[in-house]
């Protein structure tokens, strides 16, 4: 193998929802499933307690790679986590399907609490980059009657949610019947992550003192490790970070905030393809600034955040266990996106290396074996048809993920062969990717035709997606890694010629299948 060098329809089910059959199917359909499948649950425990409670826990900007779990070099603290994961499983090979706007947060959550893909989801407000939103037929209309909270409302679940403010589905959040939203990016109790602890736990005493007894669905979100990264001084010290908030100078350097990632570059090898995109230039702390000393401390105050959230979720199942209810209970943990923070020279979300398309994601619960692990090959979007299952209620027919509930249980190591990805918030068509076991294609078609570059990985053996910039002798002095020679970009290896072409063929497909109203450069149908 070459060393490298630095280069200059699954379509989408029919659209049959309407307003009629939707409501036909809640009014004269949902009891008949409720009676007939719920009560036939699939796991002991849940016939004996009833149907069974759901905890969904979504952090805001998280890596895979921050976690322990996914990356055992990290240096976070997150004992509630890895208890999580030791009593539950880990899915490795979980997934946002992308987004055609610099606000990833929007279409990812979208897609959760719709279950449909990237491209089959409404525009919000301002965020109009879909140009399918307008068809009905790939867009239905009155979409949040079908979506998550509708649905188990329906089913007669009592459902809460508490998030940060914004870049959701509002009408679908709406519909909890319990909501206590706020953006809470602070350092202190009632300014940060453990506020939004503190609603779920005073809902659960409420719940407790009224004596209610139906099943329960929380949405607990977190608006941290999203920026502006304000932890906790007593874990911001133990990060070695600091509040960093003086453009005109550097934060100071401390052995005890994490070492740089390896596939840390001081510049991404050519633009990303969104001019003055805010992720990458404008987030207090870091701004246009990739120097090894801003992004080991931003790093600090992501992991700061991160322990914080760790410690909230505990309090939180504590408080499950004392209530007799965690062992009937769904506790799925997972992040609206990844996030790049120095990795690849990129600070934001809006790539599609494995650091940022890539998820975390752990579930712990009724006839889930402990400490498991799957590939499992989801999207976010597969989320609500799993509810679903798991709930034994039917998913509603606008429904498009696939329930992983055979993964979860052990019967499958996956429920897709292959993936596809999709960032597009700035220059068009913007940027693709697709995976097929340990093989990934990303290709980018940015700025107006300046930018036309394809990428080829071998996941296993270059887990990190190195480029030949990650072997230049100066980085690897930063990163304190010598990546092997075939660690690279494999696009233009003439060795892999075939595997990028069946990739590319892929691609396209994946294209096709999802209603992609874009080609690239190099696609037929361009
Ligand atoms: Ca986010």
């Amino acid at each position: 193998m070459v060393a490298c060098r630095i280069k200059t329809r699954v379509i989408a089910r029919e659209p049959i929802f309407t307003k009629s059959t939707f409501w036909l199917t809640f009014y004269f359909l949902f009891p008949i499933v409720i009676g007939s499948r719920a009560f036939n649950g699939s796991t002991a425990i849940a016939s004996e307690k009833g149907r069974p409670n759901f905890l969904f826990i979504l952090v805001d900007d998280q890596s895979p790679f921050d976690l322990k779990i996914y990356n055992p070099h990290s240096p976070l603290h997150s004992p509630v986590l890895n208890q999580l994961a030791a009593d539950g499983m880990v899915i490795d090979g979980a997934h946002h399907m992308g987004a055609w706007v610099g606000a990833v947060c929007t279409p990812s959550r979208h897609m959760i609490m719709t279950g449909r893909s990237v491209w089959h989801i409404p525009n919000r407000g301002k965020q109009d980059r879909n140009p399918n939103a307008a068809n009905p037929e790939l867009v239905p209309s009155g979409l949040e009657h079908s979506s998550l909270p509708a649905v188990f409302n329906h089913a007669g679940y009592r459902t809460m949610r508490t998030c940060k403010n914004g870049n959701s589905y509002d009408k679908a959040n709406a519909l909890f019947t319990e909501s206590r939203t706020a953006t809470k990016r602070g350092g202190t109790e009632e300014t940060g992550s453990a506020w939004h602890a503190n609603q779920v736990l005073d809902y659960l005493s409420q719940r407790e003192t009224a004596g209610v007894d139906d099943p329960f669905f929380i949405y607990l979100g977190f608006s941290h490790p999203h920026d502006t990264r304000d932890g906790i001084p007593e874990l911001l010290a133990k990060y070695g970070a600091v509040n960093h908030s003086d453009r005109r100078s550097l934060p100071p350097v401390n052995d005890k905030q994490p070492k740089l990632p390896p596939n840390y570059l001081p510049k991404h090898p050519f633009h990303h393809g969104h001019p003055d995109l805010r992720d990458e230039v404008a987030v207090s702390g870091v701004w246009d600034r990739r120097d090894p000393a801003t992004i080991r401390n931003e790093l600090g105050r992501e992991l700061a955040c991160s322990e914080n959230i760790d410690r909230q979720i505990g309090r939180v199942l504590d408080r499950l266990r004392v209530m007799g209810e965690l062992e009937n209970t769904y506790v799925v943990y997972t992040s609206d996106h990844g996030m790049a923070i120095g990795r690849h020279g990129l600070q934001g979300k809006q790539n599609l290396y494995e650091h940022t398309w890539r998820v975390p994601m752990i579930v712990k619960g009724p006839g889930i074996k402990p400490n498991t692990r799957a590939i499992g090959n989801v999207y976010l979007m597969d989320l609500l048809a799993t509810f679903c299952d798991l709930a034994g209620i039917d998913e509603p027919e606008t429904n498009e993920g696939l329930s992983f509930r055979s993964v979860l249980s052990g019967e499958r190591a996956s429920i897709r062969d292959v993936l596809y990805g999709v960032y597009c918030g700035g220059t068009l068509p913007g940027m693709r990717c697709v995976k097929k076991g340990d093989w990934k294609l990303i290709k980018y078609d940015v700025l107006d035709g300046a930018v036309r570059e394809t990428q080829l990985f071998h996941l296993a053996e270059n887990p990190h997606e190195l480029l030949a910039q990650h072997h230049v002798q100066t980085n690897q002095a930063l990163t304190a890694m010598t990546p092997l020679p075939h660690q690279c970009d494999l696009a233009e290896n003439p060795d892999y010629a075939a595997k990028r072409a069946e990739l590319e063929a892929l691609l396209l497909d994946q294209q096709i299948q999802h209603d992609d109203p874009y080609r690239l450069w190099d696609q037929a149908g361009k």
